[in-house]
């Protein structure tokens, strides 16, 4: 495996900031491979726990959501599992070895298109630590006008608030004592396809609505610490699984990746 060249500074940044921008993580050939994929199960039915956005319309105005392809669709796996990224992931992280908590490809969809709110992801998961992180990958050109993503630098530090409902958005910024909007300045970030941005779970983050005539896709792989412990909270991923709680998430649908 070819690594990619992550310097010290990177992580530094990341590690400060709680997000970074990598350019050309994919090679132009992974690249196409991942969109023709990426286009074509836009348009694929799946079973509920893979379209979990499916019936919800005003959800899918913010994005189309379908997780956990890599256990469905063998073409994606090695994008969900690949080496490369997943090193990346563990370096950022700074952790011994990590798992995959899950993918997802997220559509902006061209139209009646919406904001992804301001929120943090990990009061969504039912986790019991932090330092889990995800990759997001732009499989076209992003900018403000097609929802690229925006996140407010050094936001990770301020630990985990109540989740955001994405729907019916509540401010995120007065959740943090003594703080108002003003208080924070968010970057947005456009990338190239192919590039990515890696956010730490607690990084205030959040994308513009899709104003152009094209969907925006993106691609996800969210990924924790190995150790990471299931509290037993209710989430699409462990549904019906029988996981103990208290116990790491592990096993196969957790694997080891990096
Ligand atoms: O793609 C988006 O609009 C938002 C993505 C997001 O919130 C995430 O990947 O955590």
């Amino acid at each position: 495996m070819q690594s990619y060249p992550l310097t010290e500074d990177q992580i530094r940044d990341y590690q400060e900031n709680g997000f970074i921008a990598l350019p050309g993580v994919l090679t132009p050939d992974e690249l196409s491979e991942l969109r023709a994929i990426a286009e074509e199960i836009l348009d694929t039915p799946y079973e509920a726990r893979v379209e979990t956005s499916r019936n919800n319309a005003e959800y899918e105005k913010i994005f189309v959501q379908k997780v956990n392809l890599w256990q469905v669709e063998e073409r994606i796996r090695k994008f969900s599992l690949h080496p490369r990224l997943a090193e990346i992931a563990r370096k950022l992280a700074g952790a011994e070895h990590i798992r995959i908590w899950h993918d997802h490809l997220l559509t902006k969809k061209p139209g009646d298109s919406k904001p992804t709110a301001w929120h943090q992801d990990r009061p969504y998961w039912p986790h019991n630590d932090t330092g889990q992180l995800s990759m997001w990958i732009a499989l076209q050109d992003v900018d403000t006008r097609n929802g690229c993503m925006g996140f407010v630098p050094g936001s990770h530090r301020l630990g985990p608030l109540d989740p955001v409902n994405l729907v019916n958005p509540q401010d995120l910024y007065p959740h943090v004592e003594g703080k108002t909007s003003e208080d924070f300045q968010p970057v947005f970030v456009p990338l190239k396809a192919g590039d990515c941005t890696f956010h730490n779970a607690l990084t205030f983050h959040g994308a513009g609505a899709n104003t152009t005539d094209q969907p925006r896709l993106a691609f996800v792989v969210i990924y924790m610490p190995d150790g990471t412990l299931f509290t037993g909270s209710p989430h699409v991923v462990t549904e019906g699984l029988n996981l103990p709680a208290g116990e790491p998430l592990s096993g196969d649908l957790f694997p080891i990746v990096g």
